[in-house]
């Protein structure tokens, strides 16, 4: 008998068709006859916040009375996703409300479509964020999530006539958002420029102008575990507007800011940083969510308290810096304690220090931030000064730990220059007590190379948790059908908060008759895909081909140029009858990707795409055998119905850029094979799932460093290569251009004097490695075999064991008692 663990439900669905009546009633104003879906949508997640209410509550006070530490996630970017459907799944109200809804002469689906996509975030980065709060609520870890409400979200991709990426503005709060509770009485004052005076001995910050947080609070239900934590995003507001009555008169007077300028701050995520306005639009964001956060913290954990011990601080909370965005929290904190609670320097350094942990999630040098001190010195005087001390504090420090006067010199935290710099990489490593990467790999780059100096002398502060998903919404929400297999496998449901369950498919691939189940989840997954990419896009997909995708920022390193390449090539054999066309294995080749507005290649890269798909697509010769397409504006909504619909995925990076990945495992827990290059936690999730189950290429980590030593000459490999050359030449003479030979020269030029990572020379075995998942791909009882393998060994990529290590090996603490 089947097992079931899923949560019980705290309302029957008579109670939750009478709250929607109410709510459609005493909020939206009409009657269940006048409402749209979107009223309904908003009636039934008002529903679901009634009923977390009380879990809210609780999981709050348990937090703040007990002695359980709780998890302060600081992050620039949180990408959660549509919030209804996956709020009653953890919150167990799933059929409620399909009943609910449907008693009340709704679709379920049109209801839950209603909900506009909160795009707060750019990529991996972001979703993870969401994927870890999360867990942190399913584990019943008490946590915060702290970021920014961005009035405009990541921008809306559209594509013109000439295949070009436009930019639009993503106005996702246009409607009712039921989610966020703004809480106009907790706001925060953050405060910006001015001056650092000195008096008695001590320094006083005299900012010229402040702003209001607001916090706007989003209820975080764990998956069955009765506990909602609390995502807590800024908003910034003007004091202009605020009630002159219960303000500081003479508060005031430093406060005003003209409207607008004060709600620039959380107006767009990431605005262009190229100008100097731009970047200090940029540090003020930063500033703005972890000096409203950090005060936030002190408001809960210390209620009321005018002197409080903040040396319990560490006791209480511990403050996870997503990426390198939030570390101007250090030097925050240690304002904080010095300048408003007196603490001296050691007792403020020490508190810090044990307070805060960083995750770095790039190897790329120029990802890494670096601010003008100038910059700060005018935003943020108070902490400039503060930043110095620190770097002056740590070198000499470090002088005690080595004599190597250059590796000292390496590590200085402010660059001694003319110009100096705040290099935020090393006062995070400095300024906490953990520093990690995502995937083995990374942490060891990490030591290796980015941060070597540091991991010499500071070898303890070093260690890694490799990225996870939530199964919740990856497995269970995105795809049913497989979910309702596994759990028919396994006999109970409770894989989704264990997945390492799921190594009990493992004997089950070798049965036939439940690998053809597997088979016909994938086809029915890939007709569902067809038709929501017809009624969506107005493309005509085939399901009958092969899905092959690849989903993720578009950048150089991810090398979404070496994919298009190799389909140039295919095209090009086609065309030139080197191959019959009888012969080739229908493939569908789906892109989804946004390029940053200033990143000149990757938007010319977006349009090749666009004019292959163009070109391809429409000729008669191909006779629709390769297909491909790129909808545009790819977001979390499009990953949850294209990933369980995708037989092959791309993960194709130059080895030793990728961080981590979590696509890669979205992907492998899908059913999907991963062709891939030794890179992030490919190489985890190929040790995992097995060599022979998944589809390697390519130069490794060493190899890549010899090449580049060496002396990379990437025109060689355009000549030795010949479908190389043949798909490079076609992209020069005007075949995706309608005939013009300059629309992709500095693409041209790029991959044949620089293409610094490496995609011509990786472009051989890419190819190869082809014929291999075609002959595979010819065998559909092998090939699903092979995926489902990739499910049954990929419970490790849960986000709850990443959560799990962090709790073990940086945050030392647990699930509320
Ligand atoms: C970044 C890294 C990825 C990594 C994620 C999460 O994401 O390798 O998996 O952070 O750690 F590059 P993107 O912004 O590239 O998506």
């Amino acid at each position: 008998m089947t097992e079931i663990t899923a949560p019980k439900s705290p309302v029957t669905t008579a109670e939750f068709t009478e709250g929607i009546r109410e709510q459609l009633k005493y909020g939206q104003g009409v009657t269940p006859e006048q409402a749209t879906p979107a009223d309904v949508y908003v009636a039934s997640s008002l529903v679901v916040r009634h009923y977390l209410q009380d879990a809210w509550f609780k999981t709050q006070q348990d937090m703040v009375n007990g002695h359980t530490k709780a998890v302060g996630y600081l992050s620039a970017e949180f990408l959660i996703g549509k919030q209804l459907r996956n709020a009653l799944l953890n919150a167990g109200m799933l059929d409620q409300f399909d009943a609910a809804v449907e008693g009340l002469g709704f679709d379920p689906q049109t209801v839950v479509d209603s909900e506009y996509e909160p795009a707060l975030g750019n990529g991996g980065l972001g979703r993870l964020a969401a994927c870890y709060v999360d867990s942190l609520a399913s584990l019943g870890v008490p946590a915060f999530g702290y970021g920014i409400q961005y009035r405009y979200g990541i921008f809306r991709q559209e594509f013109d006539e000439e295949g070009r990426q436009i930019e639009k503005p993503e106005y996702w709060l246009a409607n009712d958002e039921p989610w966020g509770h703004v809480d106009y009485n907790r706001s925060q004052k953050v405060s910006f420029g001015g001056d650092v005076i000195e008096k008695n001995g001590k320094k006083i910050w005299k900012p010229a102008w402040s702003v209001r947080a607001v916090p706007v609070d989003y209820m975080v239900p764990g998956y069955a575990s009765g506990r909602v934590n609390t995502l807590r995003l800024w908003s910034a507001r003007s004091y202009d507007e605020f009630d002159l009555l219960t303000f500081n008169k003479s508060e005031y007077l430093d406060a005003v800011k003209p409207k607008v300028k004060a709600e620039d701050i959380s107006k767009i995520l990431y605005p262009e940083d190229s100008t100097p306005e731009g970047k200090q639009l940029r540090l003020e964001q930063q500033y703005f969510f972890v000096a409203a956060s950090i005060q936030d913290v002190i408001r809960v954990f210390y209620p009321g308290q005018d002197k409080p011990d903040l040396t319990t601080l560490p006791e209480k909370i511990t403050f996870q810096l997503n990426d390198t965005h939030p570390v101007i929290g250090i030097p925050e904190l240690m304002r904080v304690l010095i300048d408003e609670y007196d603490y001296d320097w050691d007792t403020a350094w020490d508190i810090t220090t044990k307070t805060f942990n960083y995750t770095c999630h790039t190897l790329l040098p120029e990802a890494l931030e670096v601010w003008p001190a100038s910059l700060i010195g005018e935003l943020l005087p108070r902490h400039l000064d503060i930043i110095k001390e620190i770097n002056q504090h740590f070198l000499d420090e470090l002088k005690t730990k080595t004599r190597d006067k250059e590796k000292i010199d390496r590590m200085r935290i402010v660059t001694n220059e003319e110009n100096p710099k705040v290099r935020m990489a090393y006062l995070a490593t400095a300024g906490g007590s953990h520093v990690n990467g995502v995937a083995e790999l990374h942490s060891q780059l990490l030591k290796d190379v980015t941060l070597r100096d540091f991991s010499d002398l500071y070898p303890d502060k070093f260690t890694n948790v490799t990225n996870g998903v939530t199964p919740r919404r990856f497995i269970r929400l995105a795809n049913p059908r497989l979910s309702a297999l596994i759990t028919e496998g396994l006999g109970t449901d409770k894989w989704l908060s264990d997945l390492e369950l799921l190594e009990g498919l493992v004997p089950l691939a070798k049965d036939d008759e439940f690998v053809k189940k597997f088979a016909a989840v994938k086809q029915a997954n890939k007709e569902d895909f067809a038709a929501y990419a017809k009624r969506e896009y107005g493309f005509d997909l085939d399901p009958n081909t092969m899905f092959n995708s690849m989903i993720k920022r578009l950048h150089e390193y991810k090398r979404q140029a070496l994919k298009i390449l190799a389909l140039i090539a295919k095209y090009a054999d086609i065309k030139s009858g080197k191959v019959s066309i009888d012969d080739v294995q229908p493939r569908t080749v789906i892109f989804g990707a946004k390029a940053a507005p200033g990143y000149y290649l990757a938007k010319l890269t977006i349009q090749l795409i666009n004019n292959v798909a163009r070109v391809v697509n429409n000729d008669p010769d191909i006779k629709g055998k390769l297909q491909v397409y790129y909808p545009w504006n790819y977001n979390v909504r499009l990953a949850q119905h294209l990933i369980p619909a995708t037989d092959l995925d791309e993960q194709i990076s130059q080895a030793g850029k990728e961080a981590s990945g979590t696509g890669n495992m979205k992907f492998a827990l899908n059913g999907a094979l991963t062709v891939g290059t030794l890179d992030g936690a490919n190489v985890e999730i190929r040790e995992k799932v097995g060599a022979e189950n998944f589809f390697l290429f390519g130069m490794t980590v060493d190899e890549v460093e010899a090449l580049y030593e060496k002396g990379y000459m990437p025109a060689e490999y355009y000549e030795r290569d010949p479908r190389l050359k043949a798909a490079i030449d076609m992209v020069s003479d005007g075949t995706f251009s309608n005939g013009d030979r300059n629309t992709y020269a500095p693409l041209v030029a790029d991959w044949l004097t620089k293409d610094w990572f490496m995609t011509l020379a990786d472009f051989t075995a890419y190819s190869k490695i082809q014929s291999d998942i075609e002959a595979l791909y010819r065998d559909p009882l092998e090939w699903n075999r092979k995926a489902l393998l990739n499910v049954a060994n990929s419970g490790y990529f849960s986000s709850d064991r990443s959560i799990q290590d962090y709790l073990e090996r940086i945050w030392h603490t647990g699930p509320l008692a």
